[in-house]
């Protein structure tokens, strides 16, 4: 069974276990995604966000899904876009880790991930979306809890990217 799977679409509107979000180290909200998923959820997720303090670069902390579709927000930190000067790489891998970890303990079986930091945080995108499939291939060899992963791109550049790099005809 191909446990990864690639979609295109808004990722408010998914009905699975839970969702990762691409927040900011405040955990309190922002633009893009993190707009689109505090909007979805309602001013509870901004409460319960409030008592989270924060989250580091790469790593994840879990939350309610409160009005959206999935029982779970996952709030991840992707790192800013700083000309590679900043171990970038490293610090995207963990945020797709650290989520599916997080997943794991809470017995998540379905995830689905937007395309971390290749936003506002300015990550090229190929290379991300490199880092990203790398990453997820790799804690799934090592896992049997998880049984779906889905990659939601929201534009068509990554959806491109995802299709060629996982061999999606
Ligand atoms: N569903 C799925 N993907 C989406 C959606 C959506 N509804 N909306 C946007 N995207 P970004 P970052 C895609 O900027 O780069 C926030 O202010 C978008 O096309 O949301 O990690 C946070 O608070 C892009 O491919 O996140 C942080 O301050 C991807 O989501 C900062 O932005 C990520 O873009 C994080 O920046």
């Amino acid at each position: 069974m191909n446990r990864i799977e690639l979609m295109q679409g808004d990722i408010t509107k998914l009905n699975v276990d839970a969702i990762v979000n691409a927040a900011n180290k405040t955990l309190l909200g922002g633009g893009g995604v993190d707009s689109a998923i505090h909007r979805a959820a309602g001013h509870e997720l901004l409460e319960e966000c409030k008592t989270l303090n924060g989250c580091q670069t790469g790593a994840a902390k879990i939350s309610k899904g409160y009005n959206l579709p999935s029982g779970f927000v996952i709030h991840t930190v992707g790192p800013v876009w700083q000309n590679g000067t900043n171990e970038e790489e490293i610090k995207l891998r963990n945020c797709y880790i650290n989520s599916l970890e997080l997943a794991r303990e809470n017995n998540c079986k379905t995830i689905a991930f937007p395309n971390i930091s290749t936003g506002i945080y300015g990550f090229p995108k190929h290379y991300a979306a490199e880092t990203a499939i790398s990453a997820v291939k790799d804690f799934l060899k090592n896992d049997t809890d998880i049984n779906k992963v889905y990659f939601v791109c929201f534009d068509n550049e990554n959806y491109s990217l995802y299709k060629q790099l996982l061999n999606i005809t």
